[in-house]
């Protein structure tokens, strides 16, 4: 195995620093507003450590998984070797792919016996990473430990792995082989890994659970530290039995924190924790698109391409490459990411009907531009959603994907939710002529040809957004935080904090002087958009929040909660210092206190601090 060496370390922290510049370059923020630096330091433990290190809405260290949008999923394991299907001693069949030694109910050491014969020889990781390539795939995230414990790499910590256990060549190692490959292709690996272990021992007991988070810590610092992932995807947080899955969100804060602390670079998905708005750096929906961007946290959606995540022989049903297709081109519009799956089969080969559909894909998203409107695009606030397809925005460019193409005569009518002006359009792929009329409430569309696909027709439209003040240079919020939660007597510590980006967790707080419960904080100061929009504010927090803009209660979230989103639309001027008031309380447990904005114009983030002024 690998040892991670300095180099690949420093490449990995001088990846961030380019990312961090970039984000400068582009305009992005970081989220304490200030100018790059090196890689964000993970947090420390204790009183007054705030674990949030950046806005991952616009940080250099995410950078690449947002402008990424379309990666891989493989789901490969021990699982695979029985290819979806068991017959049990009385001749039943049973079927199920990797989670089919449960739903199968096979015995563990029938379960161990055929893990044993597993020999994926045929596993090509330059012909997965072509693959994913020719796909238009930018990432590649793969099971190194699924919920049967099976671990696909040689892992030190038990003998249950491809290495020590199966019939494959002892001196091949698959992660190490795909982490080469990818790196050789631009590609960026991720390690999906299950919390949930039905194999281990030691997970079911609450009494030796600890010796099993010791070895879960050991195998991803194993991973880590050998492979040089850009994110790990866990997975099996949810409460569960047979066997009980005790994983807590109080694990979830410490499993971050230590992974943080190992690669500061790394990119974490929400399963770390208990799947909340809190946890990781982005959400999970799995099997379904969100309608919109998701409040408070970026998102991916990851899905099969037929009906099974672990290879099934007798699973055909496969979705079109339309479908794909109009998948992303959805995803990128509301500015989430894709991740679709494939499921090799026990000689470690993509099966060829995922092969055929994924390059298929390749070939439409690179036709007639229609890439344009995935990769580096996001989603959009100028305009509405329309019924006949999604719109996406790069810059001043937005891309309207036409999934229903009018019939001759009918336009296609955008609804503008800003002052916004088209200053030309053109259908990629065509030469055909397609006019923009002021209409109603937005723009009529008017081609004059036919589509340049089945999948989608993507339009692209020249915009002069909204009139923008000029960034602002603000410091932050003025911060007056009390070692109680009634805001009682004077201030324990004042301080400026140049964004609301608070992750406290269980530990953390203000200030080492304040400890982790039973404490609140009152930021003022002055709130300076760019523009003169209804802009959505959204807080993240826990226990309380109430927020004041203009003298004028907005949100009012006074009873104590766990982590949840809060919003309110508020007209906002541009250039205009608008008086705000955010006050937070702590009782116990978790604290959080995030406070992001969003406008037509203004993609989702955390408020940054050039907007924030203190008094
Ligand atoms: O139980 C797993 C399942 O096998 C698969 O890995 C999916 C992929 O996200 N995750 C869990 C179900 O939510």
């Amino acid at each position: 195995m690998r040892s991670r060496t300095r180099p690949a370390r420093l490449l990995g922290l001088l990846g961030v620093v380019l990312g961090l510049l970039g984000a400068l370059l582009t305009g992005e923020a970081t989220a304490t507003g200030g100018t790059p630096g090196p890689a964000p330091r993970a947090a420390a433990a204790g009183p007054g450590t705030n674990h949030a290190v950046d806005d991952p809405f616009t940080s250099g260290r995410t950078s690449w998984w947002r402008q990424a949008r379309f990666g891989m999923f493989i789901h490969f394991g021990a699982y695979s070797n029985l290819e979806g299907e068991y017959t049990r001693p009385d001749g039943t069949v049973c079927r199920n792919a990797e989670w089919i030694k449960r739903q199968c109910a096979i015995p563990t050491d029938v379960y161990e016996r055929r893990a044993a014969t597993f020999d994926p020889a045929a596993f090509d990781a330059e012909a997965v990473v072509r693959t994913a390539k020719e796909a238009g795939q930018r990432y590649i995230v793969i099971t190194s430990k699924h919920h049967d414990g099976y671990a696909m790499w040689p892992t030190k910590q038990n003998r249950w792995n491809l290495r020590d256990h199966s019939a494959f060549d002892p001196h091949r190692d698959i992660l190490a082989e795909l982490k080469r490959a990818a790196d050789a292709a631009g590609i960026k690996l991720g390690f999906y890994y299950s919390i949930w272990d039905w194999h281990d021992p030691d997970f079911a007991d609450p009494a030796t659970f600890p010796r099993y988070k010791k070895r879960m810590y050991a195998q991803l610092k194993e991973l880590v530290d050998g492979y040089d992932p850009a994110l790990l995807w866990f997975d099996g947080e949810w409460d569960a039995d047979n066997p009980v899955n005790r994983w807590s969100p109080r694990d979830g804060a410490g499993l971050q924190a230590y992974l943080h602390r190992l690669d500061p670079g790394l990119i974490v998905n929400n399963r770390v924790g208990k799947k909340r708005v809190v946890d990781g750096d982005y959400g999970t929906p799995e099997q379904e698109i969100p309608g919109e961007p998701v409040a408070g946290q970026l998102w991916e959606s990851c899905m099969t391409l037929n009906d099974h995540w672990g290879f099934a022989r007798y699973d055909t049903n496969w979705k079109s490459t339309a479908t794909v297709v109009r998948s992303l081109l959805a995803v990128a519009g509301r500015g989430g990411n894709y991740l679709l799956n494939v499921g090799p089969d026990r000689h470690g080969r993509i099966p060829q009907a995922s092969v055929d559909r994924l390059r298929a894909t390749g070939r439409r998203l690179a036709a007639h531009g229609r890439g344009d409107a995935v990769y580096g695009a996001g989603h959009t606030g100028l305009v509405a959603e329309p019924a006949w397809g999604t719109v996406s925005r790069k810059g001043d460019a937005l891309y309207a994907s036409v999934t229903a193409w009018p019939t001759p005569g009918k336009p296609l009518h955008l609804t503008a939710r800003a002052p916004l002006r088209i200053t030309s359009a053109r259908v990629l792929g065509s030469e055909q002529k397609i006019t923009v009329t002021p209409a109603g409430d937005g723009f009529d569309l008017m081609p004059s040809g036919p589509p340049t696909g089945p999948e989608a027709t993507v339009v692209r439209l020249a915009v002069r957004p909204p009139a923008a003040a000029p960034a602002g240079h603000g410091t932050g919020l003025t911060a007056r935080s009390w070692a109680n939660e009634d805001f009682g007597g004077p201030p324990a510590v004042t301080t400026i904090d140049p964004v609301l980006n608070m992750s406290y967790r269980f530990d953390g707080s203000p200030a080492a002087r304040i400890p982790a419960d039973h404490f609140a904080t009152r930021w003022t100061g002055a709130l300076r958009p760019r523009y003169s929009e209804t802009y959505t504010l959204t807080t993240v927090s826990d226990d309380t929040v109430r927020v004041w803009v203009d003298g004028r209660l907005v949100i009012d979230d006074g009873t104590a909660h766990g982590p949840r989103t809060d919003r309110a639309a508020v007209a906002l001027t541009a250039g205009h210092r608008h008086a705000v008031r955010v006050e937070h309380t702590e009782r116990t447990g978790e604290a959080h206190l995030k406070l992001l904005w969003s406008s037509p114009s203004q993609e989702q983030q955390i408020v940054p601090r050039g907007a924030l002024y203190p008094s």
